[in-house]
């Protein structure tokens, strides 16, 4: 028996609770069916969801199939709530996408599509309401293809042209269809597995169509997950029950929970906890049957623990990563006379671990709560809950929307925290990242310098927290900082000095660095009477807004475009007032971009970074036996550790240029191939005015880049399988076995190093293997083939080993992965592709020919 937890998304109103009711009743789990238009639906089980009609809590259901035991989890639609969906995601073994037939693909269809493409899972899509389509279904079929992936298929009839379709999806299926003309269950099920294949069906989960034949395929082309032996959990999910206990909602991933087992972890402030599981719940609606024990791919709700927060991993697991979708309003709380502000205040901080995208802050100077929310409907459910489970009746202000922070050009930070028998230094390297990057945090250091535990503990001091920036104290964001060098005191280091110096040196950096301000966008489509055209679009310019030559629909005008969320939010009434209401407008959340009137909200939010004391720019020396502030721009004499910057820059003093033809001198722009990686993942660049600024930093980034200083070997890293997958011949040795393919490729690039004399060394990919501490083997003391180990990546290790090399040698990196190349790059190594080295391995193998020949 199969054990997996299967998410419903979708944008809102498309049908995602009507067909959990409908999987529901067809499978025999449920005898009388409800509604969600009557108030009665077996998921929609809130009082608030109920009077609204609309999901606004995940909710769960279990499913009995005759393969597969399934944890059917229903989502909320609506984008205010997408929160709630994203925390879902991160327990998910396989998505159902409902499409709505009458309206296709929506934006935000388009969203969860790439949430659900960057969380690597699988989908089956359910196109439902074709009760009511307009479109027929080949319409459908080309729009989901073109508009989510070509590799979306329609499952409804399995004939030849079905097998046909399949076969351009995979490699396998495409071997198995030639053969066989036809495709086994387990095969489908494994190109489906690893998003290669998306199945699609219709129906009307309304009318009860497609609903049996949606279940079967769920049933037989679902593959179970490898679960690991020792406990792991993730916890996806807080909420309390009838009595008021409360719940931990979590998915096991690993070994065996039972009741009355003792968890522990560490919360957010550092401080350890252990407690014990009372009871396990397995929820389905609003009831729930005890258990004793949960198992891997099972989703349940535990009580007795207190400490638990959504996004936490418990055991094995790691805490979730950030979350892509962020509320982007502000609001300030305003309490009526007789709650305090600490009782408020305590009420927001159990709400928090519930949704940690409230952001709850506490401003001590104003005595005032800050959070952030979504949306309108969000503010509402949200005053609603505070007046029911902590009978707070509190309004919200609308206090402007959050910026974030980066930067413009590398700088080095440097903090030193000794006051009297305390020591710790930190240097960072802040490096800007493209738009829709956020932070990313690596070590360069070495271990002889600093103890790894130290290392990891800077990490975790720069992961902790959100660091401020210096232009207005928002959150800075887009940067990849990295760990050059630090000290520690084998005596005086204590647990917290490290917190002190990292935290310094992030601000000491900005402090040095250009930085930019970014503000929230939204992508919106404006309709308004034709006659309102010149009013709409003289108001969108002077928002800063980037939009395209209006279309004619009847009466009314259409603009679409980009603009910043600051104006936008309020517009909805202007365009309601000139247009008497005939007009409309709808905004979709659309990242972060400059701020299009930086001086003005710098100036009106008169932030003072250096009277900022909780993130203090500057350092603490030990000078005649007692701790002394030195101020940021004095910091770097006093440093006990070397500038890596100025040690870089010393060593560019003698320049030997690699060879020019291998060398990556030009533009971004001027790189097609990178271009097009570079668009297909961060969006188009030159038709949208707003980013503007990251091609002035992605182009200048490469040109301003030092040159790598080859005084050292040459080195040569070559991501194995990747070359295996391009090259024609290893691929077709590959289709029989990898074994074979990977020691035909380790061959073939040893006689090449012997002709060349560089450093070889060969990546090949074991991140998957569980508990496989990775290994290097080598062959002799120029070749290594290295196998990365658990949760790693070859790319990332290439990326740490070309972070190191490129201080003193000379380095090429060759893949075809277009991802790759672009870290690359951004470590000043020098890519080759898959098809250069073929070339330069084929004429190394002529020359040892014609030596041969020779002797
Ligand atoms: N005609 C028709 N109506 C449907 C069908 N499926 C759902 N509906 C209707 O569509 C509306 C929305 O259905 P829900 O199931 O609440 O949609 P949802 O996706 O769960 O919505 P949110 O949870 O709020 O995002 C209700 O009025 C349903 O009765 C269908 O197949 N055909
Ligand atoms: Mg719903």
């Amino acid at each position: 028996m199969k054990r997996l937890t299967i998410g419903i998304l979708a944008h809102v109103d498309s049908g995602k609770t009507t067909l959990s009711e409908a999987l529901l009743y067809t499978a025999g789990e449920l005898r009388k069916l409800g509604r969600v238009d009557h108030g009665d639906a077996f998921l929609d089980t809130d009082a608030l969801e109920r009077e609204r009609g609309i999901t606004i809590f995940s909710k769960q259901a279990c499913l009995h199939l005759e393969n597969t035991e399934i944890t059917l989890l229903d989502t909320p639609g609506h984008v205010d709530f997408s929160a709630e969906m994203e925390r879902t995601l991160w327990v998910l073994d396989y998505a159902i996408l409902v499409i709505s037939g009458t309206d296709g693909v929506q934006r935000h269809t388009e969203t969860l599509w790439k949430l659900l493409h960057h969380s690597h899972i699988p989908v089956f899509l359910f196109i439902n309401k074709m009760d009511l389509a307009r479109h027929s279904r080949e319409e459908l079929m080309n729009e989901l293809q073109n508009k989510l992936h070509k590799n979306c298929i329609d499952f409804s009839e399995q004939n030849a042209d079905f097998f046909e379709s399949l076969a351009t999806c995979d490699e396998t299926l495409m071997n198995e269809v030639l053969e066989t003309d036809s495709a086994r269950p387990e095969t489908i099920a494994s190109a489906i597995r690893q998003r290669h294949v998306f199945p699609c069906l219709f129906g009307s989960a309304l009318k009860f169509e497609g609903v049996k034949e949606f279940l079967k395929l769920l049933d037989d082309d679902t593959l179970p997950l490898p679960a690991c032996p020792e406990f792991g959990a993730k916890v996806y999910k807080i909420s309390e029950d009838e009595q008021g206990r409360r719940m931990t909602h979590l998915k096991i991933t690993g070994g065996v929970l039972h009741v009355r087992d003792i968890l522990e972890d560490t919360a957010p402030d550092g401080t350890h906890w252990e407690e014990k599981v009372n009871q396990i719940r397995i929820y389905s609606g609003t009831k729930f049957q005890p258990a004793d024990k949960a198992f891997p791919g099972m989703t349940c709700a535990v009580t007795g623990l207190s400490r638990t927060y959504a996004g936490e991993g418990l055991g094995t697991e790691q805490n979730a990563s950030q979350p892509i979708l962020e509320p982007i309003q502000q609001y300030s709380v305003i309490l009526p006379p007789e709650i305090s502000v600490h009782t408020a205040l305590m009420a927001f901080r159990r709400l928090e671990q519930e949704d940690p995208q409230l952001h709850v802050n506490f401003s001590d100077q104003l005595q005032e709560i800050h959070i952030l929310l979504m949306g309108e409907i969000q503010l509402a459910v949200l005053q609603h809950i505070l007046k029911e489970r902590f009978s707070i009746s509190a309004e919200f202000q609308a206090a402007g929307v959050v910026y974030k922070e980066t930067i413009r050009n590398t700088v080095e930070g440097a903090g030193h925290y000794e006051p009297l028998r305390h020591y710790a230094e930190v240097r960072l390297l802040l490096k800007p990242l493209p738009p829709g990057s956020g932070l990313q945090f690596f070590s360069i250091c070495r271990e002889d310098t600093l103890d790894r535990n130290w290392q990891r503990l800077i990490l975790t001091h720069l992961a902790e927290k959100q660091h401020s920036g210096v232009l207005t104290g928002s959150p800075i964001t887009d940067m990849k900082i990295t760990l050059t060098d630090g000290r520690a005191h084998k005596k005086h280091t204590e647990g917290g000095d490290f917190r002190q110096a990292t935290y310094r040196a992030v601000r000491q950096g900005l402090m040095q660095a250009e930085s930019v301000l970014l503000e929230p966008y939204y992508q919106f489509t404006l309709r308004v009477p034709a006659e309102c055209i010149g009013r709409a679009v003289t108001d969108l310019q002077n928002m800063g807004a980037d939009f395209s030559a209006p279309e004619t629909h009847g009466e009314f005008s259409v603009l679409k475009g980009h603009a910043p969320a600051s104006g936008m939010m309020t517009y909805h009434t202007n365009v309601m007032e000139y247009t008497r209401g005939r007009g409309n407008l709808s905004c979709i959340p659309d990242g972060y971009a400059p701020c299009v009137n930086p001086e003005e909200v710098i100036e009106r939010i008169g932030y003072q970074p250096e009277a900022d004391l909780d993130n203090s720019p500057d350092s603490v020396f030990c000078s005649h036996g007692a701790g002394t502030l030195v101020k940021w721009n004095e910091v770097e004499h006093y440093m006990h550790t070397e500038s890596y910057l100025k040690s870089r820059a010393e060593s560019r003093a003698e320049p030997i240029r690699p060879p020019v033809r291998q060398a990556y001198t030009g533009s971004l722009a001027q790189d097609e191939e990178l271009m097009k990686l570079f668009e297909r993942t961060y969006g188009t660049i030159q038709h949208d005015k707003r980013d503007k600024s990251h091609i002035l930093h992605t182009e200048k980034q490469p040109k301003s880049r030092p040159a790598p200083v080859p005084k050292g070997a040459e080195y040569l890293l070559v991501d194995g399988y990747n070359i295996i997958f391009t090259w024609e011949n290893l691929k077709k040795i590959a289709a029989e076995s990898l074994d074979a393919a990977r020691a035909e490729l380790i061959q073939k690039l040893c006689s090449y190093q012997g002709m060349r004399g560089c450093k070889l060394i060969i990546v090949f990919d074991a991140y998957k293997v569980r508990n496989n501490p990775g290994s290097i083997e080598n062959i002799n003391e120029n070749i290594s083939i290295v196998y990365t180990k658990e949760a790693e990546t070859a790319d990332t290790y290439i990326e740490r080993v070309t972070h190191e090399l490129t201080h003193d040698h000379y380095v090429r990196v060759a893949t075809s992965d277009g991802m790759e190349q672009f870290i690359i790059l951004g470590n000043g190594a020098y890519r080759i592709s898959a098809e250069e080295l073929r070339q330069e391995v084929l004429k190394a193998e002529k020359q040892i020919q014609s030596y041969l020949k020779k002797s």
